[in-house]
Formats: C-alpha cells, structure tokens, sequence
C-alpha cells in the first residue's frame, strides 16, 4: 500500500457501505434507541456550498458515535421537495418541477454520499412524493374530521360535536369555535340543510375554510403566512405585500396556544428559540371592560393588562378597521378620518408596529364615558391599534403605556399619572410595588391588590371580566400556486367534503402552464377534466411549504409503510427525536407547526409523544470569507493589500478559488477579469496579496467555496474533520480554506503511524508502554465528554495532540492503533474503516463497540515538585 491515498479509500468504502447496507437499521428491542435528526434541506438548484453540510457533519459524528456506544441508532435524511424555486423556475423555462426538482435530489445525494454520511437511505422521503404526500392528506382530513374540547384540552372528533349539536344545540359546548359562531338549539341544527350544518361545522374544525384577509403578494401570485413576510415585504424575494380578504384555508393554531406554551417547559430547546416562540404566542392576562359611547347606545370594549391604570385613561383609541368609526364620527372630523382610514387600512400589521415612532391618528369627535369616574375621554383612531388583536379598542394611559404617552404629547392630551413617585419603566415592572394615587376606589392600593379590585368592580357592575388574550393567529394554510400537496378536498353545494382514504393520493394533475388561468384561478384551474367520478371540482389551491415538514419526523420511523403514516410498532420503539439539527430561521415557522401537529396527532391517539424533539440544536452559520483586491481608482493598476494606503483604491471581489493564503493568482485573475487583462499589479514581497471581508456566502461575492473541490484535493475525511475544527457547532464562523492543510496533515500522520518506512502496514503486538496508554486514554476520555457537550470541534484537537505524540514515540503498537482507529472513526469514517480492516477486521468499523476507558494510566503516579528556596 502507497500513501495516503483518500481518493481511492473513500470510493472504496463508500461502495461498500452502500454495497453492503451497512446503514440500514431496524427496531431492537435488545438495544436502547437514538434518533437523530437533520432538518431535510430543500433541494435548490445551487447544490450544496460548503456552509450546508456543517450541521449533518456534525450529526453524522454523534449518529456514529452513539452507534459505538450501543445505541440503535436512525439517522434518516430526505429531501422538502416541494417550493416555490422549482416552482418559479418552471414558470420561467416551462420544465416541469417534478423534473427539476429530481435533478436536484440526484445532485444532493451525490454530494451527501461523496461526504461518507451514515444514513439509511431505505428510509428516505421526499414531500413531493404521492406516496409521501397521501399520508400528508390523510392528518389533513384528521385534521378537518377534529374540532377541539377547551374542558378536555384536547381536540375530539367532529363526529362527537354533532351527537352534541343533535342532543341540544350548542350551548352548552366548550369547544373553540370562531367568533362570530351563532349559538342554536338542537331543534335549530336539525332544521338546517345538510349544506348549512357543513358551514356551521366549519367554524369548529381544526382545519377550516374562511373569508380571511390574508397577505396576498402579486409578484409571486400568492399567499404568503405571517412568519413569511417581513416588514411588509416577501420574505423571499423581497416583494411587497398587501392585505387582501379571500376565501383561504386556515389551521386552528389557535386553539392549541396555551399547550404549545406550556409545552416549551418540557424540551431542551436553545432559549431564544423558546423566547421567540413564547413572544409569537403572546399570552397575555388581563381584563376586558366597556366605556359607554357618549350619545349612542354603542359601548367601546377595550382589552387592558393593566386595568390598574383605569384612572389614568385620558382617551380611547380605536383600530383604523373598526366598524364604529363611520358611525361616531362627527361631520367636523369626517373628511379627516376618512382620509385617515384609507391610508392606514393597507399598511401590514408589521409596518405598523414597527414604526414606533411615528405619531399618526385622528379625532373621530366622539366621546366616551369611564365607568370609574364617570369622566369623559375622548375617542381617537390611531394605526398602532391593531384590528385583529384584543378587541381592537385600547384604553390609552399616557402615564403608563409608551404608544399612549408619544401619543399624548404629539396630539396634546393630558397625562394622568396613577402611581406614586413611580415613573414609566418602574410602574410597568409588576415586581416593583408602588402605591396608586389620582385613583378613586383603588387610591392607596398597591399594583397587585389594585388589579383584582378592579376587576371586581367591572364584575359587579356587569361591565367586564378577566380575560386571557393570545397574539397569535390562525395559520393560512394554501397557496395559489401549482408545487406543493393537493387537497383532498372537493366541493359539493359550495361546501367542502372530503375525499375517501382510498381514493388518496390525490395526485397531482399536469397542467400546461404553470400560471394561474385567465379568469385568476390557480394553476390547478388548468387541468383538464380534474374532479371526481361523481364531477364535483376539487379544490384548486396546494398545500403550504410546512404541509410536509409539520410531520416528516414520524414517516423517517417507518417509511415504506403503505397501511399506515407510521406503524404503531416502530412509532412505539422510535418515540421521539432525541437530537434535531437545523437552522434557526424556522423558529415560528416549521418549529411552532410541527409541534402542533405532533400534539393533535397525540390528542387522537395516532403518537404516543406531545413533542416530538428532546432537543434542539441550531447550528450557526458559515459565512463566505471573500477575498478582495484593491483597484487604484481611475487607473488599470492593482495594488497589493499592504500598501493600499498609498492609493485612493476600490475593493474588488474576487473569486476565492484563485486565492490562496491570501496570495492571487495573478494570471487567473485575468482570465476571472477580462477587464484587468491589461492591468498592472505592484506587488510586495513579490506576491500580490488580497484583502478580505466576512460576508454571507453567496455566488455574487465570490465566495462560495464548493465542497465537492475540497473532497477533490482533500478528501471527504479532512473536509468533515476541518468543519468541525473551525470552532463550535452553535456558532457562526466565516470560512477561511486555510487550515485545511493541517487537518490533511494530520490524518496523513495518523495514516503513517500504522506504515513503515517503506509505507507498507505495519503494526507490532508488543505491549504499550503506560505513556502511550496515557495519550490513548486522555484522548478517549475527554473526547467522549466532549461529544457529550456536542463540543465537536475540541474532539479534533484532542486527537491531534494524541497522533502528535504517539508519532514522537514512533508507537504502532496494536493496542494503541486499534482502539484510536474506532474514536476517531465517527470523524473520518473512511480512514477509520481502511484502517480497520487493514488491522484485520472484517466487519465494519460502525459494528465496533467504544474503547472502554482504562482509568488507572490516567492517574498520576509521578510529581515533579519544583523547589524555590526564600
Ligand atoms: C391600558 C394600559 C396601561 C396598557 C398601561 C398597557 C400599559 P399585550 O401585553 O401585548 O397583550 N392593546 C390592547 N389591544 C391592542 C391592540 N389591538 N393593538 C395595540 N395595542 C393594544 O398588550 C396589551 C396592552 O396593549 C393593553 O393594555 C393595551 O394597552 C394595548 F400602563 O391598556 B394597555
């Protein structure tokens, strides 16, 4: 055997592992179980840059690891196969997305096999697969076929709800239900054509069609949801968006925001994830109340957290939507609230909260009465209200609320303060205990007497309550556009009914274009004789991009399941994700629907899990490094980056593949640049030298750095163990091509201690002095606690300083190579395994069990003491 030949081992075992399903893993019940979980990539016509495969590294090594450890370990990967890129691509060069998105697979599973990752491909899945996609189908039917019970906490089946509706009415129902749901008597339901009772049921079920008003974005034809849209723009993309009223598919999120609160108590999940689930949430306790419109038998319902601050209300304000606007408006303040309202109704609710700011409102002209001190309070419109929230109708306290005080001091209205010697910040911390004064019946009180007295008192005189609020909305869940799961869903008197379990899949229909028709339907409009035997017409929107991904994690447990979206057998054995990996980016997105879906699926018995991932990792990201030369402006001349200063210069990108150690390759750099062709470059210390910058990794900068080159020069094995070197898996870190070397090196050495001379293997039986044990044991040792920590890149270092002392002492010794072979195999499974077998094994090295610690060569049994003497 010759050097160390990465190129050749790693197809080899590669093959072989493939060859030989080495991977593949099935329930033990002998063996404890480890789940561990990348989130699936989309897969972009990009293929993978070097940033991508940081977390599934690192996944791969703990999957590894665990598998030496004793653990059963599944290790699935699979493709989010349907999306807008295809999608928009398509629309582009009319090729079919089911074509491009194959194509892209292709490339991912090459690029994710060239890495030496240990999945077992038997249990892929792909979204946009029908027999992936009718199992998405079927939990949406559970889905529609559910309604949820507030007294049980848990949703039930529908079925239940119209045995109730039948027996008497809905009453006495604790279910939640949309706001505007009539309340009827058993006889009323019965007396309801079949049609009617289906719209009733509508505002019930767990997954309902509505008039809602959405975010429509006209550049990409579609609806986007809340988390998709960013400052009034499309997240992708960047377009605007507006507010639009349409019939739309909605999740009742809603009905399950306190559990998926709760919940977060119970998962090891990084907290600013949990924080921006929490805030998304946004549970607020408080109370609800009425103030008397001053001449209309109309009252204003406010929703307050501070029903303390009653008496420090000065006005009102009301939500630019809100239907009492047209009627209390005086003649005086007309034409100014209406213009008002025209400009503010089609801002998004972002825009609006964010520009805290900026003052806007109007004087509608009417009052209303407190019902604390009889004072009267005039009434404002103001856009910092929010329609959907509360009741859309604030109790404006200048003294306590911030909104309120900018907004008093730029219209002039007085400010009543509540608390004694207490400013803003201190009297909006409830911790701090300060005495109300100006404050009638609650004078005296302190802040946490003062709120149940308050509420009493809306009690007694029949005017509020305590009242719980949540910020967050039911989830839009469609999309007018062609790439993503068809309902199972068909319409009949205009109400939806669903297909039968076994008419599903509802595949997909082929249409000529992918745009909407002319009439402004969906592209599914298109198709061609698609409805049911019976010719009703099926829905004409898709799923959302989170259909898929809300439940994956359960498929991956029993894949090629054709009865079943996951046998009860392994869903019992599997149970959970014990370690997910992804990126933080879905924290209210894919995070927050795929906990809901898990604990409807628990509520009717499908899981035996609540939440279905113990813990959380996100990885940071990997940042381009791009590499800039300076250009003496107004010359064609380039100056090297130590003496720039010479010169008014302007940095160029260039391309980091011509770049090394910072060091240009000039005559690339020509061929990269036909503009500079002609350019002279003053050098220093005869090279040219670039500057750099950490930016995003992205192919306008220049910067991308393609892991196929790197396995090309490298290998597979130092690109895993680099990535891990480059720092913590959490943290964001730029990429620097640099260091590859000495990781190169280092497994270069690792390779020659177990080579002679001549680089023929050789290893000797000869007993290990207790000096090489002690660098075997330290090494293993702290690896293993290290992996623990998920501090993989520490891991690297240990095994350097072990490999670097071993080779002081020229140790190949068998009982030392062998057990270094099986701790740094989950690193670089393809040495590992040549090695391996190189040392006579014929099994796989992932069969190999971790090297027990042998603790007494780690104990000191040698001092030296310095000596000091006065
Ligand atoms: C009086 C008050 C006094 C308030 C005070 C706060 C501080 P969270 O915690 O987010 O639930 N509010 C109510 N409905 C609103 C709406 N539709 N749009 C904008 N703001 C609204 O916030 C609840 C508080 O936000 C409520 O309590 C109300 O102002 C305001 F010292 O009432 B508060």
């Amino acid at each position: 055997m010759a050097d160390y030949d990465f190129g050749t081992i790693e197809q080899k075992w590669q093959d072989h592992w493939t060859k030989a399903q080495v991977y593949q893993v099935n329930e033990d019940a002998n063996k404890p179980k480890y789940y561990i979980l990348d989130m699936f990539p989309y897969p972009s016509g990009a293929g993978l840059h070097v940033g991508h495969p940081l977390g599934y590294i690192a996944t791969d090594i703990i999957a590894r690891y665990k598998r030496l450890k004793g653990f059963n370990v599944l290790h699935p990967m699979g493709f989010d196969s349907f999306g807008l890129p295809a999608e928009q691509y398509a629309i582009q060069t009319g090729q079919h997305p089911a074509k491009t998105t194959a194509a892209n697979i292709q490339r991912y599973k090459e690029q994710l096999r060239s890495l030496g990752f240990s999945y077992d491909w038997s249990r892929e899945v792909q979204t946009s697969d029908p027999s992936f996609y009718k199992w998405t189908q079927w939990i949406f039917k559970q889905l529609f076929n559910a309604y949820y019970d507030t007294k049980l906490d848990k949703a039930r089946s529908i079925d239940d709800l119209i045995a109730q509706f039948k027996l008497s009415g809905n009453k006495e129902i604790t279910a939640v239900c949309d706001e505007d749901t009539p309340s009827f008597t058993a006889a009323q339901w019965q007396g309801l054509s079949p049609a009617e009772q289906q719209r009733t049921l509508l505002k019930y079920r767990l997954t309902y069609i509505a008039e809602t008003s959405v975010n429509w974005c006209p550049a990409l034809g579609t609806v986007l949801s809340n988390d998709e849209v960013k400052d009034g723009f499309s997240e992708r993309g960047g377009h605007p968006v507006e507010k639009k009223k349409m019939p739309q598919w909605s999740m009742r999120i809603t009905a399950y925001a306190d559990r998926l609160l709760s919940g977060l108590d119970t998962i090891d999940w990084p907290e600013p994830i949990k924080e921006m689930q929490r805030n998304w949430i946004g549970k607020s306790i408080g109370a609800e109340m009425d103030f008397q419109i001053e001449g209309y038998e109309d009252k204003i319902r406010v929703f307050t957290t501070r029903i303390d601050t009653i008496y420090g209300v000065t006005f009102l304000t009301l939500a630019p939507e809100s239907e009492l606007v047209e009627k209390i408006t005086t003649e005086v303040q007309k034409a100014e609230v209406d213009a008002y309202v025209s400009w503010a109704v089609n801002r998004s609710e972002r825009e609006r909260m964010s520009e805290v700011k900026k003052v806007t409102g109007v004087f509608t002209g009417a009052y209303a009465i407190n019902p604390f001190n009889e004072e009267k309070v005039p009434i404002w419109i103001a856009d910092y209200v929010l329609a959907g929230y509360g009741t859309g109708a604030v109790m404006a306290v200048p003294s306590g609320d911030q909104r309120d005080y900018d907004f008093a001091k730029h219209f002039e209205l007085p400010i009543v303060p509540v608390y004694e010697n207490m400013d803003m910040s201190e009297q909006a911390d409830p911790t701090k205990e300060g005495k109300m004064i100006n404050s009638g019946i609650l004078d005296g009180l302190k802040y946490s007497e003062a709120i149940p007295r308050a509420i009493e008192f809306l009690e007694e005189k029949g005017i509020g309550e305590k009242k719980i609020n949540f910020r967050i909305r039911d989830a839009i869940f469609g999309r007018q556009r062609y790439w993503g799961e068809p309902f199972p869903v068909y319409y009949k008197d205009g109400v939806p009914h669903l297909l039968s379990d076994n008419q599903l899949p509802n595949e997909l229909p082929e249409v000529d274009k992918f745009l909407p028709t002319e009439t402004g339907e969906p592209p599914l409009g298109r198709a061609q004789d698609w409805t049911t035997a019976e010719g009703y017409e099926f829905e004409l929107t898709t799923m959302p991009g989170w259909a898929g991904s809300s439940w994956y994690f359960f498929r991956y447990m029993d894949a090629n399941n054709t009865q079943e979206f996951a046998g009860k057998a392994a869903l019992d054995y599997w149970k959970d994700v014990d370690l997910y990996l992804g990126g933080s980016e879905h924290a209210t997105g894919h995070l927050l629907y795929s906990r809901f879906w898990t604990k409807f699926l628990f509520d009717m018995g499908f899981v035996s899990v609540e939440e279905y991932a113990q813990k959380l990792i996100n990885q940071g990201m990997i940042q381009g490094r791009s590499s800039m030369a300076y250009r003496v402006n107004g010359e064609n001349k380039y100056v090297s980056y130590g003496l720039r200063g010479n010169y008014e210069t302007t940095a160029i990108h260039v391309d980091v593949s011509i770049v090394k150690d910072d060091v240009l390759d000039i005559e690339a750099f020509k061929r990269f640049r036909p503009d500079a062709a002609d350019a002279s470059f003053e050098l220093e210390n005869g090279v040219f030298r670039c500057g750099s910058e950490v930016e995003k990794m992205s192919k306008s900068k220049f910067n991308v750095v393609n892991p196929d080159d790197l396995i090309g020069r490298y290998g597979a094995d130092t690109l895993r163990m680099y990535e891990m070197f480059l720092g913590p898996i959490e943290q964001s870190k730029p990429w620097n091509t640099n260091g590859i070397e000495g990781v190169y090196k280092f497994l270069r050495k690792l390779w020659a201690l177990a080579h002679d001379a001549k680089s023929s293997f050789q290893v000797t039986e000869d007993s290990p002095s207790k000096a090489e044990f002690k660098i075997l044991y330290t090494a293993l040792k702290k690896s293993e606690s290290d992996i623990d920590r998920l501090s993989l890149n520490t891991v690297v270092s240990n095994y350097m300083i072990a490999v670097n002392e071993l080779q002081a002492l020229r140790c190949n010794k068998r009982q030392i190579i062998e057990p270094l072979v099986i701790g740094i195999s989950p690193f670089a499974p393809h040495i590992a395994e040549e090695l391996w077998h190189l040392l006579g094994h014929s099994t796989s090295v992932v069969d190999a069990a971790y090297p027990p610690i042998e603790e007494q060569y780690l104990l000191e049994d040698s001092f030296e003491y310095p000596v000091s003497i006065n």
